[in-house]
This record gives structure tokens, C-alpha cells and sequence, in this order.
């Protein structure tokens, strides 16, 4: 493993002098907040009443910063900075409804459970029920292709191993009913192509960032925007080139968008993906373990953090240069991350404990204050892994914030950029035996330790704990970096992986589409 000098330009915001700019940008907000409060309760003299999100932001009654007041009791606690009326722990506490794939124009949720209209709309007409050819698989998903194509294609649409046909079109037959304000009343967006991609266009694209699974959904983007986007990859053979989809200049719906100036249809991406599956190199977790963890080296003077498995990752800074680019080649409004399934102690493994179970919980070890590193244990196993994740994970927040921070200063004179936003989305496990599943579950169950899948939710756990604000009166504590917590739908999904294994997601059974969807949603009209 190469440990050449790290020159990450995200390191050094980290020191004291880097962070003055953060350190006024909250308080200046906090400012505007308590001002804005005193005001209110002033006027209103109600102490009792809170700040909460209008359901139609200057609409009924919003004031001038989009706000409206409402009585604490109303619904919740509503963090401030998010608005809207479908959060994604509202979307994700809905339900799998079994609607005949014949019933549906599509994999995606209507908001509203009790719509009939799809089953009025065909008058009882019948699909077929068995799977004779790989094609039908786009038949049962209501796809009419996807843009990111080649043979490939079958094993993302779970269509490649014939001896599993039988699990079609049952598995394609679930829609995903959200909870909470979600369903009905529209609280949340209607998925209509030509609004998702009028909104890709004017309003800025994706970046999607990730391992294999954010491959996964970039592919079911690629099928959901059929025929209306066409796919590239950037010139060259490695696994990890950018690829993205740009809109297709003959789609009939390409007349009726207002292109935002220096958007040209041929170099401009609509959604991109880039492989990563770490969020940081190679280079820059080996320079933070040294400098985080010096007991590891002082114990070992061979010490190695990687073993030999093969990985694709690059610096946050190199993927927030594609982010942040000039609109001709880049017109990203939001980057979508995700990541845990790589963080293992075999890829990990200096982290691999040479007796027993890396699951295990490391024995109590009597520690004082006052220990030098050469006094203190190594923590090996998942325990250890996971502290080192909590620590770069915490430095790659602040560092991306403060990264958009002052490109937004850059831009501020160029009234048309969007406000960037980084979402992180949940990192789901998968099922055991998933092949012979062949119905969603009710309710989620405990993971089966297959590849230490049983690890992930404490990955998620430490996104919650960083990202969330703790009560709804205080500033979230990264503006522009948000956490997703969107897994359970598939988490409920064992039927719902493609034929290889049991970790990927496939193509039409509604989760992947869900993330798009829902995605859409909160970057329009949540964080609006
Ligand atoms: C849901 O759909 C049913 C049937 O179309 C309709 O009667 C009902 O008003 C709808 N509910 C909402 C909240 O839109
Ligand atoms: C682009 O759109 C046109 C018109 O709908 C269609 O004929 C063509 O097949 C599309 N191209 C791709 C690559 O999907
Ligand atoms: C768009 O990009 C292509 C490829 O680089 C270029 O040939 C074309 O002139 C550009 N169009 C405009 C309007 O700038
Ligand atoms: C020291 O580290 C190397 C490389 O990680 C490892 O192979 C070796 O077993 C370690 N030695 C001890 C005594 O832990
Ligand atoms: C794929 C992987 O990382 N498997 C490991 C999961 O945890 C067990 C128990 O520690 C290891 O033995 C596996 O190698």
C-alpha cells in the first residue's frame, strides 16, 4: 500500500484558521434565528408556540422568511431548515401494497393508497403471470427500456438466471405506500418524468457518489428517464469512469425546458455516477489512522490499515471538483452519497482480529487519563473500525461544507447558481437465502450476519448521530449536508435483489426507484 504525501486541500480546512469562516456562518445564522424568534413571540406573545415549517410556504399565511407559526402540538418535531411535508422518516415508515404490475403504469408510489384509478383506467385487463423471456422482466417493471445499456442489463432487471423466472412478476408487483404526511394530499410529489426533468435541467442535476449499490441505482435512473436521456461514459476502460446521462436533444419534451445559460445538451450531465466506495483515498485514510491512531503503530511497527482486497476511491476533493464545475459540463444542484459496505475487516485488515470474532465487543480494558499511546490497546474487530469511521466521517462533513461554503462565496455574484446539497443515504443490508424469498416482509427483521451485513445499521447509526439535529429548535449542524434515512422500505424487500447475490437491488421492484423518487422530492421540495 503506497504511502506517498497526502496533499488533500479538505485536510487542511481543519485547522483552526480554516474554520473562522464556519464558526461566523453559524453564529450569523443563529443570530438571524434568535432575532427572528424575539421578534415573533414579541408580536405574538405566545411562548408556547414553535417554529414550524408552512405546509405551502408563502402560500397560507407564510411570512417573509417562508415560515409559518403553528401551535407546538401540531405534528412532531419538524427540524428547523428542513421544510416541506414529507420527511424521509415519514416516507419510510409506509408500507409494501401488492398492486398487480398490469395495475400500474410504473414502479413508483401514487401518494395515495386508496387511488383505484389505475384499476378503473384498464377495466380489469390481465397481464401475463409467467416469465417466458428475459424481455418480459421490462414488461412487469412498466419500463420500456433503460439508457445505461448492454447485456449488462439483465443482471441490474435480476432477469440473467432463468431458474429464478419464477420469481416474476410476483416480485414486481409491490408499490411502496409511504407514511406519515406523505400519503395523500399531496404531500409528496407526484413522480411525473417531464417535472423530474424539467427540474434536472433548470433547477441542477445529480451526482450520485458510491460503491456497486449507488451503481445499482444509477441504473434504475437510467430506465425510469428512458427514452428521454441517452447514457455515456467517460473515455476510458476503468471500472470507476464517470459515467451520466444527458438528455436525449431528440426527446419531444426537450423543446419545453428553459435551459439555464452555459447548459449545452451534449456535454452537460443530467445525473452522473462516480465510483467510490470509501468517500475518502486510500492515501488519506492511512496519513488520518496514523494521526488518529498512533497506538496501532507504536504496538506494531509493521502495522498495515489495508489488506489486498480491491477497491475504487478517490479524495472527497477530487469528486467535489465534478461536483462544483463550470454548468457546461457540470450543472450538478445535489450530490447523493452513500457508503459502509466496504468498510469490512478484510478490506480493513489491520482492523482483523487474529483470535476470535471481529463482531465481538472488545473485552473491558481498565484505561486512565493519563495513558501515553504506548499504554493503550489497539481496538480491533468492528468496535475499533468503527471509531475510525465516526472520526473521518466527522472531518469529511466539515470539510464538505466548508468546500461548498466557499465555492457559494465564489458563485454569489452568478444569481442563477443553486444552492448545492449533499444527501447521504442510508447504506442498506442485505437478506440471507433471498432467492427463495418471494414476498416483501411486514415488518423488519434482524439481519442475518451474511459478509457482516449485521454491522451496517451502526454506519447508519453515525450518519444519524452527526447529520440530525437533536431537537427541533437547534440549527442542523452541517447546513448543506443531510442525512437520508430511506432503508427500510428495502430493508422489508428480501424478494427484491437481482439473481447474483443477495446484497444488490434490482432493477423494478420499486426500492431503488423509491430512492429517485423520493430524492426528487426533498431536493425540491423539502430543502427547497
Ligand atoms: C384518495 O383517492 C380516493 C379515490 O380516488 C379519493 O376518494 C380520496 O379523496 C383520495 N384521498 C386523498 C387524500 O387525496
Ligand atoms: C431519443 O428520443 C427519440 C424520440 O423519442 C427516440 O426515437 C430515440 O430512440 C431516443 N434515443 C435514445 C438513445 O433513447
Ligand atoms: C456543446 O458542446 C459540443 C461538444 O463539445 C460543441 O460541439 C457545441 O458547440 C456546444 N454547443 C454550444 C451551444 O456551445
Ligand atoms: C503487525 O502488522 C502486520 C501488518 O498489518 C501484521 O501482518 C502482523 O501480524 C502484525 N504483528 C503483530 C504482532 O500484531
Ligand atoms: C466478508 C467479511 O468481511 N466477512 C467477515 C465477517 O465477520 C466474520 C467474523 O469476524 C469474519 O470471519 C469474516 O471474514
Amino acid at each position: 500500500m503506497s504511502s506517498r504525501p497526502v496533499s488533500c486541500r479538505l485536510l487542511a480546512p481543519l485547522r483552526p484558521r480554516g474554520s473562522w469562516k464556519y464558526a461566523i456562518a453559524l453564529s450569523t445564522c443563529s443570530i438571524v434565528i434568535l432575532i427572528f424568534f424575539t421578534s415573533h413571540f414579541a408580536r405574538n406573545g405566545q411562548l408556547e408556540w414553535v417554529l414550524f415549517p408552512s405546509e405551502k410556504a408563502g402560500v397560507i399565511g407564510g411570512d417573509e422568511l417562508g415560515w409559518n407559526l403553528t401551535p407546538s402540538d401540531s405534528k412532531g418535531d419538524v427540524p428547523i431548515g428542513v421544510e416541506g411535508t414529507c420527511t424521509p422518516e415519514e416516507y419510510a415508515q409506509g408500507q409494501w401494497v401488492r398492486r398487480p404490475y398490469w395495475t400500474r403504469p410504473g414502479p413508483l408510489s401514487r401518494t395515495n393508497a386508496s387511488d383505484q384509478s389505475y384499476y378503473d383506467l384498464l377495466h380489469g385487463a390481465h397481464g401475463p403471470e409467467k416469465m417466458a423471456a428475459k424481455e418480459d422482466i421490462l414488461k412487469f417493471a412498466r419500463l420500456e427500456g433503460c439508457a445505461s445499456g448492454g447485456e449488462y442489463i439483465w443482471n441490474q432487471l435480476a432477469a440473467s438466471k432463468e431458474e429464478q423466472w419464477d420469481r416474476f412478476p410476483k416480485a414486481l408487483d409491490w408499490e411502496w405506500v409511504p407514511g406519515g404526511r406523505c400519503t395523500g394530499g399531496g404531500g409528496f410529489r407526484e413522480w411525473v418524468v417531464e417535472d423530474v426533468l424539467r427540474d434536472l435541467v433548470e433547477g441542477g442535476g445529480w451526482l450520485l457518489v458510491g460503491d456497486s449499490i449507488t451503481g445499482n441505482h444509477f441504473f434504475s435512473i437510467s430506465c425510469l428517464l428512458y427514452p428521454h436521456v441517452v447514457w455515456r461514459k467517460e473515455d476510458s476502460k476503468e471500472r470507476d469512469a464517470l459515467q451520466s446521462l444527458y438528455l436525449n436533444a431528440s426527446s419531444p419534451l426537450a423543446s419545453g425546458f428553459q435551459y439555464p445559460a452555459d447548459f449545452n445538451v451534449t456535454t452537460t450531465p443530467l445525473i452522473s455516477f462516480k465510483r467510490v466506495d470509501l468517500l475518502w483515498s486510500i492515501e488519506d485514510l492511512v496519513e488520518m489512522h496514523r494521526k488518529h491512531h498512533p497506538e496501532f503503530y507504536v504496538k506494531n511497527e509493521t502495522f498495515k490499515l489495508f489488506g489486498s482486497e480491491p477497491v475504487w476511491t478517490i479524495s472527497p476533493d477530487a469528486y467535489l471538483d465534478i461536483f462544483l464545475g463550470p454548468a457546461a459540463t457540470a450543472n450538478y444542484k445535489a450530490m447523493v452519497v452513500s457508503t459502509a459496505g466496504h468498510w469490512t475487516t478484510n478490506l480493513f485488515r489491520g482492523y482483523h482480529k487474529t483470535s476470535g470474532s471481529d463482531l465481538a465487543p472488545a473485552a473491558a480494558s481498565p484505561s486512565s487519563p493519563s495513558e501515553s499511546f504506548e499504554d493503550v490497546e489497539p481496538l480491533l474487530g468492528y468496535d475499533g473500525l468503527l471509531v475510525f469511521f465516526k472520526e473521518v466521517m466527522v472531518r469529511w462533513a466539515k470539510a464538505v461544507q466548508l468546500r461548498l461554503d466557499a465555492h457559494a462565496s465564489l458563485e454569489s455574484t452568478a444569481e442563477s447558481a443553486p444552492q448545492r446539497q449533499v444527501l447521504v443515504r442510508a447504506y442498506m443490508a442485505g437478506h440471507a437465502d433471498c432467492h427463495k424469498q418471494r414476498e416483501p416482509f411486514t415488518e423488519v427483521k434482524p439481519v442475518v450476519n451474511m459478509w457482516n451485513w449485521s454491522e451496517f445499521w451502526r454506519y447508519n447509526r453515525i450518519w444519524t448521530d452527526l447529520l440530525s439535529p437533536s431537537t427541533g429548535s437547534k440549527p442542523r449542524p452541517y447546513e448543506n449536508v443531510h442525512f437520508l434515512d430511506l432503508d427500510r422500505p428495502g430493508a422489508l424487500r428480501p424478494d427484491g435483489h437481482v439473481a447474483a447475490d443477495c446484497l444488490h437491488i434490482m432493477t423494478g421492484s420499486g426500492v431503488l426507484e423509491g430512492w429517485t423518487h423520493y430524492i426528487w422530492h426533498y431536493v425540491t421540495k423539502q430543502i427547497h
